[in-house]
């Protein structure tokens, strides 16, 4: 068929959280994020580029990617001829880092695909095994001890698989014991987004105690060798976030045993072409993955909705309903959960749900038109 793009649109809007969410590199009120319009043909696709709103999760923050998409990618992807989405990311892999933004560019022209197909995106990135993602909750550090407590009753009333709970030193053992004294028997895993270092080793080995389906991240974002030198100290498997940022990368982790289980994100890899690779390289060396979320509206929800149905993401991931984070999601429906804490998989389309326009257009901060 060939695909070539005849104008790209950013778009940045603004949405205050229904509840602040704080992990160990800080607390995120309010998301301010860039949406990627690609047309051609009279058809729009859409990506959302999941940047947060500073540099400290990985090097990306909005400002960032605004400028990495306007004036690097988007330049390179306008008016060329790709014989499909999957080269598009290629296209832009000069850009070092900044696969965020990258990404945010690459998942829009997939969804323009797989409009321009008629197929639903999950089938069009070949996916499928699943007609339901079973979902997790990722919560917070919070203010008290009692407020977790209360918010892993919640969602675990609300159908919720897995419970994730973020940690860092002075928010972790003690209140880990707590959590398992209340809830002794429920799937639950810490995420500590690189708070610790390998001198923390017999700390993290107190974990081992509490039965966690896995400890995410706990060393350095860019460290693969000290997080195996930990993962042979702890019964704990560890699971690999912010340093996968490439399928090389993973395939070398996993030779090395720095984790026995991937989070697989769209943006922290560039896109949907790598992320499959990543799945690809996990499955092949028998890890099973997850999909990952960083507090995504609509576009990018459902965007993780159609990589979760990839037949190795067998655990239940980070994407749950826009209810948790948003009092209006950008998307028609809202993402709901079923009472069982799955996510069903719609077969409109493209990403599958309905863009209220509308509401973009009141929460946009500014819009810019590269062509
Ligand atoms: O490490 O998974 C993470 C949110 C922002 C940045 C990093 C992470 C997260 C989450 C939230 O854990 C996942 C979500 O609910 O979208
Ligand atoms: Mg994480």
């Amino acid at each position: 068929m060939g695909i070539q793009i005849e104008q790209i649109t950013l778009h940045q809007i603004r949405m205050p959280l229904v509840h602040f969410f704080e992990t160990s590199f800080g607390r995120t009120t309010e998301r301010h994020m860039v949406l990627v319009e690609v047309k051609a043909g009279g058809i729009s696709g859409w990506g959302e580029v999941t940047a947060g709103e500073n540099p400290f999760y990985n090097e990306e923050w909005t400002e960032s990617a605004w400028l990495i998409v306007r004036d690097y990618a988007a330049p390179r992807v306008l008016n060329y001829r790709f014989e499909n989405a999957e080269g598009v990311g290629a296209r832009t892999a000069h850009i070092r880092g900044h696969n965020m933004a990258r990404g945010g560019l690459e998942a829009a022209v997939w969804d323009l695909e797989a409009r321009m197909l008629g197929l639903p995106l999950y089938r069009h990135i070949g996916g499928g095994a699943r007609r339901e993602i079973p979902c997790g909750v990722s919560i917070g550090i919070q203010d008290s001890v009692p407020q977790l407590l209360q918010k892993i009753e919640t969602e675990l009333a609300a159908g919720y698989k897995r419970i994730k709970m973020k940690i860092k030193p002075g928010w972790d053992v003690d209140v880990i014991r707590q959590v398992r004294q209340k809830f002794p028997d429920i799937l639950l895993m810490a995420d500590a987004n690189s708070a610790y270092t390998l001198e923390d080793a017999p700390r993290l080995k107190c974990l081992d105690e509490f039965g966690l389906m896995m400890i995410e991240q706990p060393l350095a974002h860019d460290e693969i060798i000290d997080h195996a030198k930990l993962q042979a100290q702890l019964k704990t498997p560890i699971c690999l976030d912010e340093c996968i940022r490439s399928a090389h990368q993973a395939a070398q982790a996993l030779e090395m045993d720095a984790g026995r289980i991937v989070n697989i994100k769209l943006g922290r890899v560039g896109g949907f072409a790598e992320a499959k690779r990543v799945h690809d390289v996990a499955q092949k060396a028998g890890v099973p993955v997850w999909c990952g979320g960083m507090l995504e509206a609509g576009i990018g929800r459902a965007h993780n909705i159609a990589l979760a149905t990839l037949p190795n993401f067998v655990l239940p991931g980070d994407v749950s309903a826009s209810k948790r984070y948003w009092a209006r999601d950008i998307i028609h429906p809202a993402v709901e959960t079923t009472p069982q804490g799955t996510i069903a998989v719609r077969d409109e389309p493209g990403f599958g749900y309905d863009l209220d326009l509308d509401f973009i257009k009141s929460i946009a901060v500014r819009r810019e038109t590269v062509s």
